[in-house]
């Protein structure tokens, strides 16, 4: 113990007396900038990305990647740079300055470097550090915060819109969803995104946000991309913060989820029913888009009539009054790619529902159906004055009584006398203001009718 003292005093000593202020034996670092956080600091093997300035010990500069117009790449520890640079850069932190003093055997010598360097110099190079990586590295992902609820997560061939803030390892920006009001869309896992985010969104969740550092050569490698500035370097580390606002794949169906029951309810909402409802409609992550709130009276429908999304006809089905739905509607059943006013191409959309009212339909291409036995002899049951003649004011009649009678239904969502008005047309074939018994036939008949001809 003593003896080890005692020699390092003695070193100190003859270092101090031997190298001040001649000729220094080894590299001296001057860490004259390290910044407050260092996600890693560099070691032997490591690729790094990094500006300098080549000076003489007077400060005349002799060399500089700024004159290059790229910063300096290379591996640590394999003689891409001189040997006093390679030792020197060890333990350095992205975004650290340092000033190394090379003495000139771990520089170029006594031979000097052309008419750059005369021989024996001692050279002093001004560092600061853009990136490193590793052969070795991965994906480092890190979850910055992810929602309560997630019933599904992406998925390979998944098409997922996300915002993302994109940056160099050094905090440079080199692109950003954010600033162009508008997500960035792409299928997952099938190589339409850079390798690192083709993995990395896999397994998030709607609304998730992870942020992602991704080494070159799972993202754009030596080449990097783009001919503008700001670009991205080759052999670029990446860093992203991803925000997923939704996703979806192609066999996505509507999920419909009852969020209040109705206690009374004989009848659910079908096909060709007139029906009256509430609804919200917002994209998955809150922002609201449309709500029935925003007019006086519900909307109202015709189901299967054509007349708004599939995925909202469809989860309009099967309701009772006062029952209350949040459903999900994947684009392929709602407005598609291309999107329709604010509803943005691709884009998921959740409803809110509540089925206001529900007046039972007639099927397709009818105005009138029997809920009942239609009455066997028809022209006798609506000509009530036994006349061979039915004006209009006689059939109007007739129809309204079946259905206060509950014996016939008319189609719903029109004006009751403009349907039985189209029905008397239907009927007074030539036109002359009276049915006779000639005239009459029930659609059913007249179908059938068709369809034998058809068939002869
Ligand atoms: C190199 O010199 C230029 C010009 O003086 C300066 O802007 C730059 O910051 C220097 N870089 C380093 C790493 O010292
Ligand atoms: C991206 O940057 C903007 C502006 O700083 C910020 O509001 C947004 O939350 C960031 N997004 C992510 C996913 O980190
Ligand atoms: C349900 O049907 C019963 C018997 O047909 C009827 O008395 C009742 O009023 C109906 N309720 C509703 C909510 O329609
Ligand atoms: C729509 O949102 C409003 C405000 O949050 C809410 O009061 C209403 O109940 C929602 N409508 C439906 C149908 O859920
Ligand atoms: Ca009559
Ligand atoms: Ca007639």
């Amino acid at each position: 113990m003593v003896r080890r003292i005692f020699l390092s005093l003695l070193l100190a000593t003859w270092f101090s007396v031997d190298c001040n202020p001649g000729p220094i034996d080894d590299i001296a670092v001057d860490r004259y900038f390290i910044p407050k956080s260092c996600i890693r600091e560099v070691k032997s093997g490591d690729f790094v990305r990094y500006h300098y300035n080549g000076t003489f010990t007077d400060g005349k500069l002799f060399d500089s990647s700024y004159d290059r117009g790229a910063a300096f790449f290379g591996q640590v520890g394999q003689k891409w740079q001189i040997a006093g640079v390679d030792k020197g850069i060890l333990g350095m932190c992205v975004n650290e300055h340092r000033k190394i003093t090379v003495p000139p055997h771990l520089a170029y010598g006594s031979q000097g470097a052309g008419d750059k360097v005369p021989p024996d110099t001692t050279l002093v190079f001004d560092l600061v550090l853009l990136d490193v990586f590793n052969r070795a590295d991965q994906v480092q992902t890190k979850v910055i915060s992810t929602p309560k609820e997630c019933k599904r997560s992406v998925m390979r061939t998944d098409f997922v819109r996300f915002h993302f803030n994109g940056t160099l390892l050094d905090g440079s920006a080199f692109d950003s969803s954010y600033k162009r009001s508008q997500t960035q869309d792409s299928v997952v896992g099938e190589g339409w995104l850079i390798k690192g985010l083709d993995e990395g969104l896999l397994g998030m969740c709607v609304g998730e946000i992870r942020h992602f550092i991704i080494p070159p050569f799972l993202a754009f490698g030596e080449k990097g991309y783009g001919t503008e500035i700001p670009d991205i370097p080759g052999s670029a580390v990446l860093v992203f913060d991803i925000h997923v606002i939704d996703f979806h794949g192609v066999k996505d169906t509507v999920q419909v989820d009852i969020t209040r029951k109705s206690e009374a309810c004989n009848e659910t909402s079908e096909v060709n029913d007139f029906i009256q409802y509430h609804y919200n409609c917002s994209l998955l992550d809150g922002t609201l888009l449309f709500t029935s709130r925003d007019y006086e009276t519900p909307q109202d429908v015709v189901l299967g009539g054509d007349k708004i999304i599939d995925g909202l006809d469809e989860a309009l089905r099967n309701m009772c009054v006062g029952e209350r739905r949040t459903v999900i509607v994947p684009p392929h059943l709602g407005h598609g790619e291309k999107g329709a006013g604010i509803v943005p191409g691709s884009a998921v959309l959740r409803f809110e529902l509540e089925l206001v009212s529900l007046q039972k339909g007639v099927p397709e291409g009818y105005l009138f159906i029997w809920l009942e036995e239609s009455p066997g002899h028809l022209f006798e049951a609506l000509d009530v004055n036994q006349d061979q003649q039915v004006p209009l004011e006689e059939f109007s009649q007739f129809i309204k009584q079946q259905v206060s009678e509950g014996k016939g239904r008319l189609k719903p969502a029109q004006d009751p006398d403009s349907v039985i008005i189209d029905m008397f047309k239907n009927q007074d074939r030539n036109t002359d203001g009276l049915i006779t018994q000639d005239e009459l036939k029930l659609k059913v008949d007249e179908d059938a009718e068709k369809t034998r001809h058809e068939e002869l």
